[in-house]
């Protein structure tokens, strides 16, 4: 029996239990027989959750590449690593196998030791999604440089704010990119993302849309003469098993955005181990997860998770809609996606646009579908399995985050019974506890609670960049000895999880984390406004969407509501980016406080929900007579 390949039901409870029993152990023997190392560790484990401090293969000397790319090239050398489907299908996909992978890997370090970098300094990489940016991830993994990807949604302050956070020294970014029938000046936004940023030397750009673009003399250097110049071999530099991969930013109930360190032995092992199990990916199946590599999801899951395993990847440039909504459907024809993996917002997405856009295409080749990123809804499930799988396919909604590297919840396909809205049993390895509001663990089944892990699993982020205090604060003060992941969950009569949503003050829009301060700040920084909260409401199909509750400075305020809501639309998607624009803004006399000031969003939370039956004790506010006024304004 092999514990890295799980393939029925009976299986999967043996390989759980002694995953449980013995970690060392059961994760020893999975890096042993399927990575390659330079040196072996001297210890599998060590960990205090209380400093926080969790070492795994401690002592071993890798690099990542070599597993994602250089041990497959004699045995799937010409065997496709990377499909890259561009945003419009009139241009062709292209076929990138291994060999080639290798050498515009390699050629792309190459590049970046010349611009100077070296093992340990930080990298951002702000492009969209073509092949540049899987070769620019791994070049930096190779060359030991921490990369750091900003997702080419956001705007100038916001990829300021992650480059200064790192001390980036570089950024790798292209003139533009295409979006649909739109295009995006990538360029001018990190142009003026570092007017703010005196650390990078190097900008390397990739021409994508060919558009004119200013080149700064001695900074900006095309990227494409520079490869083609460069040598096709780079031996890769040896990492220690805990140096840092990459940087990967998520948005924080508070303040700015946390820099999730994720170290080189432990995510690799960890991503490759769940992609094999979670996709039951076989070795000619061709796999596609639509998420950007931007966000952790494209991290390990297009590109480390699958390379690591010597898959066939799908990288898509686009979006659902263009030229038309069977776009996917249509990809997943032309290419024969074995297993595709997506969000349930896209889900919603296109099931509203009916089954017109579904049919014309060929869905035979699909095995195994995923979701991600949120809690899916029954409707949407049901109309992925019945239209999308055929009912045929299992669903894997797997539950996991930024923080913990790899898919932690999830059905394992044929072996797992799927439930709809369930990511249903842990994967090997992982410790899930339920707590209550007094810090206890709840046992049994048919319970909810507050979702924690209480072992440390291969991937989980070792820090904050630069901040180890708030990491502490935020995953491991909460409960004693547990990492907190900020969810809520409940456990069914027979076991199984279901993830009913943040805790927190994080509020998931389409599938993206967007913490409440930030966005806050940006509107408050409206000259008109002179305070704010953002709550989130259901919303058909983002899942959640952003409701504002705005108090101007001047309450009697005579400028056009409309064009206020407006330009506080417009500071949003300055400061973060489009995707944290309000959907509704309110404006309010006051907004309903505690009295030690804090705002009750509670109260904002169901007047936006339109629950205003049951507010709860009202009574112990400080300026109680706010409430009925903003339920009488309610949009
Ligand atoms: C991978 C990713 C993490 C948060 C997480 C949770 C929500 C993710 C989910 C899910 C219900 C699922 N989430 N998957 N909720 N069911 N299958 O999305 O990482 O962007 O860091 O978001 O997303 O609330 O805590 P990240």
């Amino acid at each position: 029996m092999s514990n890295y390949h799980i393939k029925h039901l009976e299986e999967y409870y043996q390989v759980y239990r002694q995953s449980v029993q013995k970690p060392e152990l059961f994760w020893e023997e999975i890096a042993e027989e399927h990575f390659v190392w330079r040196k072996k560790w001297d210890r599998i484990l060590s960990w205090d959750f209380s400093k926080p401090e969790v070492k795994w293969f401690e002592g071993a000397k890798l690099n990542i590449t070599e597993n994602c790319i250089d041990r497959h090239l004699h045995v799937r050398g010409d065997k496709t690593a990377i499909i890259f489907e561009p945003n419009n299908p009139d241009e062709g996909a292209q076929h990138i196998s291994y060999k080639e992978l290798h050498q515009n890997v390699c050629k792309f370090a190459n590049v970046l030791y010349d611009k100077g970098i070296k093992k340990g300094d930080r990298v951002c990489i702000y492009l969209p999604m073509i092949p540049e940016l899987a070769y620019a991830v791994l070049a930096c993994a190779r060359i030991g440089a921490v990369h750091s990807v900003v997702f080419a949604g956001f705007s100038s302050t916001a990829l300021a704010t992650r480059i200064n956070d790192c001390d980036a020294k570089m950024v790798i970014t292209s003139d533009g990119s295409f979006r649909g029938a739109k295009t995006i000046d990538l360029k001018g936004i990190v142009d003026e993302a570092l007017e703010d940023c005196n650390g990078v030397d190097s900008v390397l750009v990739a021409k994508r849309i060919h558009s004119d673009i200013v080149m700064k003399d001695g900074r900006d250097h095309w990227l494409q003469p520079l490869l083609d110049d460069a040598y096709n071999e780079f031996t890769a530099v040896i990492m220690d098993a805990e140096d840092p991969l990459f940087i990967l930013y998520t948005s924080g109930s508070t303040g700015k955005p946390k820099g999730m360190v994720h170290s080189c032995a432990g995510y690799m092992v960890y991503s490759a181990y769940t992609f094999k199990n979670v996709f039951q990916y076989k070795e000619e199946d061709v796999y596609w997860c639509t998420a950007d590599i931007g966000w952790i999801t494209g991290h390990s899951y297009i590109v480390y998770g699958p390379l690591a395993n010597g898959a066939t990847t799908v990288m898509f440039e686009g979006v659902p809609s263009y030229p038309d909504f069977g776009r996917f459907w249509q990809i997943v024809e032309k290419h024969k996606v074995n297993q595709f993996y997506t969000a349930p917002t896209a889900i919603r997405a296109l099931a509203k646009e009916g089954l017109e856009v579904v049919e014309p295409y060929d869905l035979s080749s699909l095995k195994v579908l995923g979701t991600v990123g949120e809690p899916i809804n029954e409707e949407a499930w049901h109309w992925y399995n019945d239209n999308i799988g055929k009912k045929k396919s299992p669903i894997v909604d797997t539950w996991w985050q930024t923080e913990t590297g790899g898919i932690m919840i999830s059905p394992i396909p044929f072996s797992t019974p799927t439930k709809p809205t369930y990511a249903t049993l842990p994967l090997p390895g992982i410790q899930p506890a339920l707590m209550d509001g007094e810090g206890n663990e709840i046992s049994g089944n048919q319970v909810s609670g507050r979702l924690c892990i209480k072992f440390p699993w291969p991937s989980m982020a070792r820090t904050i960049w630069g901040n180890h205090q708030r990491y502490k604060d935020t995953y491991f003060s909460a409960f004693k000895n547990m990492y907190f992941t900020g969810d809520g969950a409940l456990r069914d009569e027979v076991g199984y999880y279901r993830i009913t949503g943040r805790v927190d003050d994080v509020i998931i829009v389409s599938g993206h984390n967007l913490g409440t301060a930030p966005i806050e700040d940006a509107i408050n920084e409206h000259p008109a406004v002179a305070e704010s909260a953002i709550v989130g409401f259901p919303h058909d199909i983002k899942g959640n969407a952003l409701y504002g509750y705005v108090t101007l400075k001047d309450v009697g305020e005579s400028r056009n509501h409309d064009n206020l809501r407006k330009e506080i639309n417009q500071l949003i998607t300055e400061r973060i980016g489009p995707i944290a624009k309000l959907e509704k803004i309110q404006f309010t006399l006051g907004l309903p406080k505690t009295r030690s000031g804090k705002i009750m969003r509670r109260i904002l939370r169901k007047i936006a929900h339109n629950e205003v039956s049951n507010l709860g004790d009202t009574s112990t506010l400080l300026n109680p007579e706010v409430v009925q006024n903003i339920i009488d304004n309610a949009l």
